[in-house]
């Protein structure tokens, strides 16, 4: 008989984790708990999006200017409503709202963190079974606890992020953190509902053959990114070039496989959009946060993601992440 070994759970992981420091006030496990209650409601539509009239768009078009699919509505209420509801929120920013919403209640405004998020990031791919996913990033507040936050709150560098982490609805169902102890995977475990410690201390190979960009818009980018691209497709003295060109339209799903076998994800800025299309806040910085704890490295091209200083919630940048080697590479021909 084969004895289940003993995996486990987010749960039980992030209260063990709460053992080691005795002075934790369990608030950041309390929040992490209540993002994995939250994907579990939203992995179960996405899994039936194809059977119930789920699809097709909402009818609107959220501040990106983008069709809001009704699953993103759905996946931003769910965030939403057990941030507001439990114990460690004191508020929220998410791509689907316009400005941020301040829980402003007694618990609430007792609560150390902030939470932003991208509840359904490639959300395009919803209608052809394409895996998406969810993108979180948790703060400590700078405001006065027992006061309402502020957008102060919300407009911190990346390098203030005390966890980041995303969920991937694909093959499996994984939702992936990063503390700076570490960062680890858990797979929904479809059995007994509950995520369980699939990938612990989860590092990015330092370095890979795999390459993630548009090619669609190669002509609009900058000189030296076009020439490090035609270096990933051949022998090349400054890349480990021929690479593998993967891009597969969902950050989640490009950046998760990168952390796990190794590569280079860019979303440059081009001449339409010179600050490229990915959301700095809930989008980069997240990502950025989990890779560089993994051992891997981030910019917008000219500087460390993690330092950018924000100055607005849906602020976007251009976003170079990946294998440290094949950052530096990359790197050799940014700054030639
Ligand atoms: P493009 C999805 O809409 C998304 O925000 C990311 O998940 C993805 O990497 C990117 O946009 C794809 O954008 O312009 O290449 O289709």
């Amino acid at each position: 008989m084969i004895v289940n070994r003993n995996i486990l759970t987010l749960d039980e992981f992030t209260i063990q984790q709460l053992r080691e420091f005795p002075k934790a006030t369990g608030e950041l496990s309390s929040l992490l708990r209540d993002i994995g209650l939250a994907a579990k409601r939203v992995n179960v539509e996405v899994n039936k999006a194809g059977l119930v009239d789920i699809l097709g768009d909402y009818g609107t078009t959220n501040i990106q200017g983008e069709e809001v699919k009704k699953l993103d509505i759905y996946a931003n209420n769910q965030f939403m409503g057990v941030l507001k509801h439990g114990i460690s929120c004191a508020g929220i920013a998410s791509e689907e709202l316009d400005d941020i919403v301040i829980f402003d209640d007694d618990v609430s405004n007792n609560s150390k963190y902030i939470c932003m998020f991208d509840p359904l990031d490639g959300s395009g791919n919803i209608d052809v079974n394409i895996s998406i996913g969810t993108i979180f990033s948790i703060y400590r507040r700078v405001s006065e606890l027992g006061k309402p936050a502020t957008k102060e709150d919300f407009l911190q560098p990346g390098n203030k992020q005390v966890a980041a982490g995303y969920v991937i609805y694909g093959s499996s169902t994984m939702l992936v953190y990063a503390t700076r102890r570490g960062v680890n995977g858990f797979t929904l475990d479809q059995s007994i509902g509950e995520f369980s410690l699939s990938h612990p201390n989860i590092q990015c190979p330092p370095s890979g053959k795999i390459y993630s960009v548009n090619h669609g818009n190669f002509f609009q980018y900058e000189e030296k990114v076009r020439s490090y691209i035609n270096g990933c497709q051949k022998k090349d003295k400054h890349t480990g070039g021929p690479y593998t060109q993967r891009y597969i339209g969902s950050m989640v799903a490009d950046v998760h496989r990168n952390l796990l076998k190794g590569g280079i994800f860019m979303y440059p800025g081009t001449t339409d959009k010179p600050n490229g299309k990915l959301r700095l806040l809930y989008e980069c910085n997240p990502f950025a946060f989990i890779i560089e704890v993994a051992g891997g490295k981030a910019t917008n091209g000219k500087q460390r993601i993690l330092d950018v200083l924000p100055t607005e919630l849906h602020q976007r940048t251009p976003f170079f992440v990946g294998s440290k080697d094949m950052m530096n590479e990359l790197e050799t021909y940014l700054n030639a």
